[in-house]
């Protein structure tokens, strides 16, 4: 039997860990190559360029066990989380989740919940294994493929007799997607614990096993993992099964259909309910004013654009929409997109073009997280910071922060002042704050004092029509104009829709429709007990707490005529279940009575 050795990079700064990797190989002739692929990567890393590098060749004592790979699971969200971890101490998730570097992986006594490693800085360092079909050949890749190492080290891992389970959450806050490994299954699960530091817990059982032991095949046992051959699905398979683990985690989602406009007495699904959860918020929507200019200007320049901004789509309602948010806002330029989601999508991908750095909230709203990956793969880098704080430092050619003002789900507002003094510029996507907060409803940024950079709006919120926006300097907007894919190749929003946007922003600056909205919330927040601390916000969280109840209380308003969801783990706190109530500038007082009455009957405990 050839030898096997086994080749190991080490690279850090300052005794601070940067990379690491390793490959088995008994081909001593491939080892050069795999040398140089190592010392490549570890002198490449996102994280910085090491002052120590430390290549380590060992021959290995046994012959590598071959093992298959776990089977891999894809999940939608973090929402499995609590099942895959039942039965196991909490601990686990402290430790991945604390702001405690770790080298290696915690050992987590199942029966005790106590870590049990001897060295509790270092951790246990899983080593020793590879991928069988690499053997020959260099193949070592010179960057790292976070997946394909998990999965052999939690292969590894769980093959280890005494452990059950293990956790993993990447400490490079840009990677998000984590796992965890129990019974044979290798659960692929996206935004495991965005902005956390990372880590990684093994779940033992001492009963079956003692911890040296435990750490002696972690640490020593070489092991390959075979490479299953590629499996022929059909795309028709395919999909079933994406959509069966999608229905299986509860999020599978249908349109309910409405037979009116969104006013806050509607038809859904053939039934009449009062609307709670619009986000119509000045109920400008179905204003007749608004209707009448949009059905103008339908009358005089037909109902499609015709073209892209820079073909046939633009008509002086556009430029004069572009012109008046700007002035409003007080921007030297401003450019009109088809939707937000394509401005905050436009802007990051053709902002990524500059390699920037971006620092991004871990609460944003999905266009910005696609933006940003979009914006990676044109030489962006991104880092995530934990939800409602700031960077710890910042730092790059072109550093750029980036948040939600106003988030739609807690209705929270960003840390606005501390987040400009990092002293990058600061991109704040405004869609829910832009005429709601604020006195005169220029939203987060009337209401801290802090001018962003660069502000992101929507038309299709308060305005009540449709059309996303960014507000810039005139280097940027002409940036835009030329660069930004969404804007370049998408539609120009029809002529009415425009209209309608340029009568709400009339409406919003000159009739008391934000005052009237304003005072609306203060009278929900008394009438619903809700928190009354905090800016005056339309989104307004009834605390629930437990999950289940949240559901029944978002059940019974259904029933009663009152549409109002209910939120939950994980996009609040586990145990912090709400009803997401937004208040519009249209609703009545006795609406928000029958809310209030409806919602005292389903939280007060039954006798
Ligand atoms: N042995 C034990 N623990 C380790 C090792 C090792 N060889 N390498 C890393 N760790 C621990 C350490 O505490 C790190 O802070 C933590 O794991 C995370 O390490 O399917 O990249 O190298 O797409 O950042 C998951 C892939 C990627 C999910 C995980 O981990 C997927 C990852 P990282
Ligand atoms: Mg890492």
């Amino acid at each position: 039997m050839t030898p096997f050795y086994s080749v190991r990079m080490r690279a850090s700064r300052q005794s601070t860990h940067i990379s690491g990797a390793e490959r088995l190989t008994s081909h001593t002739e491939d080892i050069p190559g795999i040398a140089t692929s190592l010392v490549t990567r570890g002198f490449t890393h996102e994280l910085g360029t090491p002052d120590s590098l430390t290549l380590t060749c060992e021959q290995v004592a046994s012959p590598p066990r071959l093992l298959d790979p776990l089977a891999v699971q894809e999940h939608a969200g973090p929402e499995c989380i609590p099942e895959l971890l039942s039965g196991l101490p909490e601990s686990g998730w402290e430790v991945v989740t604390s702001p405690e570097t770790m080298r290696g992986a915690a050992l987590i006594d199942i029966a005790t919940g106590r870590r049990v490693e001897p060295n509790h800085e270092r951790g246990v360092r899983v080593t020793h294994m590879d991928w069988a079909e690499l053997t020959h050949g260099v193949q070592a890749k010179a960057t790292k493929d976070h997946f394909r190492e998990a999965l052999v080290l939690a292969t590894k891992t769980l093959s280890c007799p005494g452990i059950v389970a293990e956790l993993c959450v990447s400490d490079d806050t840009s990677y998000t997607t984590g796992y965890i490994a129990r019974d044979g299954v290798y659960h692929r699960i996206p935004r495991i614990a965005p902005g956390a530091r990372g880590g990684r817990a093994f779940f033992v059982d001492l009963t079956q096993a003692s911890v040296e032991q435990i750490i002696a095949y972690l640490e020593h046992e070489p092991v390959l993992v075979r490479t299953p051959p590629p499996q022929l699905t059909s795309l028709t398979d395919e999909l079933h099964s994406r959509n069966k683990t999608w229905r299986s985690s509860g999020l599978s989602r249908s349109e309910h259909v409405f037979t009116t406009g969104q006013d806050t007495e509607c038809i859904v699904d053939g039934k009449n309910y009062t609307l709670f959860s619009s986000s119509n918020y000045l109920g400008l929507a179905t204003h007749p004013e608004v209707v009448r200019a949009s059905t103008d200007a339908l009358h005089r320049y037909g109902a499609g654009s015709g073209g892209s901004r820079l073909t046939t789509g633009t008509t002086h309602l556009h430029t004069r929409l572009e012109e008046e948010l700007a002035s409003w806002l007080g921007y030297p330029d401003c450019v009109l997109f088809a939707t937000g989601y394509q401005a905050n999508v436009g802007l990051l991908q053709s902002l990524g073009e500059l390699s920037p750095t971006f620092y991004s909230d871990a609460a944003n709203h999905a266009s910005l997280i696609d933006g940003l990956s979009l914006a990676r793969r044109k030489g962006a880098t991104m880092h995530v910071y934990a939800h409602g704080g700031v960077p710890e430092k910042v730092s790059g050619r072109v550093p750029l922060v980036v948040t939600d003002g106003l988030f739609s789900m807690g209705g929270d507002i960003a840390d606005l002042p501390g987040l400009h003094d990092c002293g990058a510029p600061l991109i704040v996507d405004d869609a829910h704050g832009l005429g709601t907060l604020g006195d005169t409803g220029r939203g987060a940024a009337e209401l801290t004092g802090v001018r962003p950079e660069i502000l992101v709006g929507t038309l299709s919120k308060a305005f009540g029509s449709e059309g996303g926006f960014v507000c810039c300097d005139k280097e940027l907007g002409m940036y835009l104009r030329n660069h930004a894919r969404s804007y370049v190749y998408s539609t120009a929003l029809s002529a009415g829709v425009v209209a309608a946007s340029l009568t709400a922003l009339r409406l919003i600056q000159e009739s008391d429709v934000v005052a009237i909205l304003h005072s609306n919330i203060e009278y929900a927040r008394t009438a619903l007990d809700a928190s009354k601390a905090g800016p005056m916000t339309p989104i307004i969280p009834v605390t629930i707490g437990d999950e289940r109840n949240a559901v029944r209380v978002a059940d019974f308003l259904r029933e009663h005529g009152v549409w109002a969801p209910a939120m939950r783990y994980p996009t609040v706190p586990r145990g912090e279940a709400i009803i997401r109530v937004t208040v519009s500038a249209a609703h009545t007082h006795s609406q928000i009575d029958r809310l209030a009455e409806l919602l005292k009957t389903a939280t007060t405990p039954r006798r």
